[in-house]
């Protein structure tokens, strides 16, 4: 059954709907950041670039760094974007655009993010990078999929357990990064550990300006949850979403932060740009040997 034109939205040109790209324009390697200005301070240190778009945060690059085909895209702020971005990505390799129908071979795309992010430990500091073993979802995006098998009920019960979760919340849920990838970008000077992603910036990362939180105490028992050798280490908007929606659609996918501030003990990054371009740097040399 062909998809409808409701459902898989094609622009006139024929590229998908929010990101304005048809299949050609992409790498099978792609780069995610949030910051759309963050795109051109990846693809400057580019041999080549042969594409760009925009359309609303979604800008996209793709060009050569070291003979290396890459595409860079930016996904704006939070889980709902990372559900269009990696959809829309899915459909331009998956499904034949022409007779809407999903393809019987499928591509299996790397996906690496370099994010920013806070640090939930007092030992890891402002301008540190961290690699997301897991996406730790507190924002109930992906519940709207079947995520059986995906999952790590035993870790998620303890963390349930540990943090007295509200149960009008969504349930947590724990995914794996992509160990492909993981051991590319192993390295002493990167920390590891569990990400968690909230659907918001203040109240569901434990920021209060004016308005009270539901668990006060949240970020205290994020901080001092472990389960075997794993311990929560950062927060941002994006990692579990992007792990796993990649799960589900058959990607392989590595998160990777830099640290700008410290929420256990209150610090934030003298240079922040500082810090990133050196992950960038990380990250590229890094992603030519995938
Ligand atoms: C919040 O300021 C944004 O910054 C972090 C969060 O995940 C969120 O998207 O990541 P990026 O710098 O990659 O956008």
């Amino acid at each position: 059954m062909a998809i409808k034109d409701s459902e898989l939205i094609l622009n006139p040109d024929g590229s998908v709907y929010h990101l304005n790209l048809k299949p050609e324009d992409i790498s099978d390697t792609i780069i995610f950041v949030g910051d759309q200005d963050r795109v051109e301070k990846i693809t400057k240190h580019f041999d080549s670039i042969e594409f760009s778009t925009q359309k609303r945060e979604f800008k996209t690059q793709t060009g050569y760094y070291k003979d290396r085909r890459i595409s860079v895209i930016s996904t704006g702020i939070g889980p709902d974007n990372i559900d269009i971005v990696l959809n829309e990505l899915d459909a331009l390799v998956n499904i034949d655009l022409k007779t809407r129908k999903p393809k019987t071979n499928l591509t299996s795309l790397n996906i690496i993010r370099i994010g920013t992010s806070g640090s939930l430990q007092t030992d890891i500091p402002v301008d540190a990078f961290v690699l997301s073993t897991h996406g730790l979802d507190i924002n109930g995006m992906l519940h709207f999929y079947q995520i059986e098998g995906i999952s790590n009920p035993e870790i998620e019960d303890a963390f349930v357990q540990h943090t007295n979760w509200d149960k009008n919340k969504a349930r947590p849920i724990i995914i794996n990064n992509s160990k492909y990838l993981e051991r590319y970008f192993d390295n002493e000077i990167v920390y590891k550990g569990m990400t968690g992603t909230a659907g918001g910036f203040y109240g569901p990362q434990g920021r209060v300006l004016r308005l009270p939180l539901q668990d006060s105490t949240l970020n205290s028992k994020l901080k001092s949850f472990k389960f075997k050798e794993f311990r929560i280490t950062n927060f941002e908007m994006e990692t579990s979403v992007i792990y796993g929606l990649s799960k589900l659609l058959g990607h392989e996918a590595l998160s990777l932060n830099a640290i700008i501030a410290n929420r256990a003990n209150g610090d934030f990054s003298k240079n922040p740009k500082k810090t990133i371009e050196k992950l960038i740097l990380f990250a590229l040399e890094r992603i030519v040997n995938i």
